[in-house]
């Protein structure tokens, strides 16, 4: 891909012929956090009724009818005046550090982070004009431009670890755009026929308003602040070729490579599947986003600890997804007070402490052309000198490859990382050319 200064016009065609930048490629694990006014009630149920507790809003509306239990829950939890905004002021931060957050995503060997912006809700956490919109958490709580905090706190960190935002198009229940936005009230008014609490009604702007006068200064704000993946969610009514024209050719007259997902209206230079992740190599790039809680990206206090993903979970989903030409962004869910939970944080950390040894297996790679089987507990990752095979389990002693893989008699297999990296293992190939491996006990433990 080249990436000329000027070189990007406002039009499909030409955002089109955008891709996914080399860093980005590289980059394999990035971590994703929904942080909001949802993480002040933090609840979206368990189990098989578990939903994103980012949806808090949405769902509190829903009625009982809909959704008996969360209806339940918030009724009897924060009673019937009680309105979405009213969690703004609990929105506290007060126990944020931003550099614990980046650290901690270092530790991790994570290589960029997608902060959520600005979510459903409206709720921007960064700064913007009054007539924008004064829903940030710069003109209410906690009064701290959390967004440009966090981009701070990460500059010990560049350019190794790249920072991103996820930025949602639509905005649910705003009272001046909500009737042509994701959603409406139940019954197209202002009003919650459930609970009976009104939002102060200030009219509706036309759709095109809405995409020129909020949506396009906001993800202009988020460009200037330096975002180097504008992922975007949704899609609707936008302006997004025209912006991804600056976006792209302010990068290029920089120097700098960014991104655009698959959300934003257009194509994009990446897909995004969500809590899934493909079974074949894709030759179009993909990253697949999920949450370290089994079904939630905003922080839900109803997941057992037990549930969230473990450091093994997390490591074997990397390899898996790498394998296939994938990026991992792993979610975590803070909670008002911007706490990553000691689970995620516990996790990570042990997931990190493969991730970095194991790093040239992982970062800078391509896949092989063959993912293996889904029976087969290995996966396969190249550089132009190198071909890695990863073990998801520990292997037998015996172990032998049905896939075809690059190897030539006399070629040298290896272990990387650990102590006892550069420990020879025995190969060789099979009557019916499958390669095998002697894995000694002592490269096993
Ligand atoms: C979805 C959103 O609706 C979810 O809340 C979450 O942000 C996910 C990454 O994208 O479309």
């Amino acid at each position: 891909a080249t990436y000329g200064i000027g070189q990007y016009e406002a039009t499909f065609e030409s955002i089109y012929s955008h891709e996914s930048p080399m860093w980005y490629n590289d980059a394999k694990f990035g971590i994703f956090i929904h942080w909001g006014v949802y993480s002040v009630p933090g609840w979206g149920n368990n189990g098989s009724k578990e939903s994103y507790a980012e949806w808090y809003w949405w769902d509190m509306n829903e009625g009982p009818d809909l959704e008996a239990e969360f209806y339940q829950y918030n009724l009897a939890t924060y009673g019937p005046k009680h309105v979405y905004d009213d969690f703004i002021q609990n929105f506290t931060a007060s126990a944020w550090d931003p550099k614990e957050w980046v650290d901690l995503f270092a530790d991790a060997g994570a290589q960029y982070f997608v902060q959520v912006s600005k979510h459903h809700d409206g709720y921007a956490i960064f700064d913007l004009p009054e007539n924008v919109t004064e829903r940030t958490s710069v003109k209410q709580f906690p009064h701290r431009n959390l967004l440009q905090e966090l981009f701070d706190a990460s500059r010990e960190y560049q350019p190794q670890l790249h920072t991103a935002t996820y930025y949602s198009l639509p905005e649910w229940f705003s009272p001046a755009y909500a009737p042509f936005g994701f959603g409406q009230w139940p019954g197209g008014n202002a009003t919650n026929p459930y609970t009976n609490a009104t939002l102060p009604y200030t009219g509706f702007v036309p759709v095109e308003n809405y995409v020129r006068d909020v949506i396009l200064p906001e993800m202009r704000t988020l460009a200037a602040m330096g975002t180097e993946i504008m992922w975007c969610d949704i899609g609707g009514p936008n302006l997004t070729a025209l912006f991804a024209a600056e976006f792209f050719n302010n990068a290029a007259a920089e120097g700098k490579q960014v991104a655009m997902d698959n959300r934003c209206g257009l194509p994009g230079d990446f897909d995004t599947p969500e809590y899934a992740r493909y079974n074949a190599v894709q030759v179009r790039k993909w990253e697949s986003n999920l949450g370290m809680d089994p079904f939630s990206y905003g922080y839900n206090r109803a997941t057992p600890l037990d549930q969230y993903l473990s450091p093994e979970g997390i490591v074997t989903s990397l390899m898996d997804i790498v394998s296939k030409n994938g990026n991992l962004l792993l979610d975590v869910g803070p909670t008002a007070n911007g706490t990553i939970i000691a689970i995620e944080q516990a996790n990570l950390r042990e997931a990190g402490n493969w991730i970095k040894e194991h790093g040239e297996a992982v970062f800078g790679t391509r896949y092989w052309f063959v993912a293996p089987g889904e029976g087969e507990a290995v996966r396969f990752t190249q550089t132009s000198d190198a071909f890695y095979i990863t073990t998801l389990y520990p292997p037998n002693a015996t172990l032998v490859l049905d896939s075809p893989v690059p190897y030539v008699l006399g070629d040298e297999v290896t272990v990387v990382g650990g102590n006892r990296s550069g420990t020879v293992v025995p190969s060789t190939l099979l009557g019916n050319g499958s390669l095998q491996l002697t894995v000694s006990e002592a490269v096993r433990a």
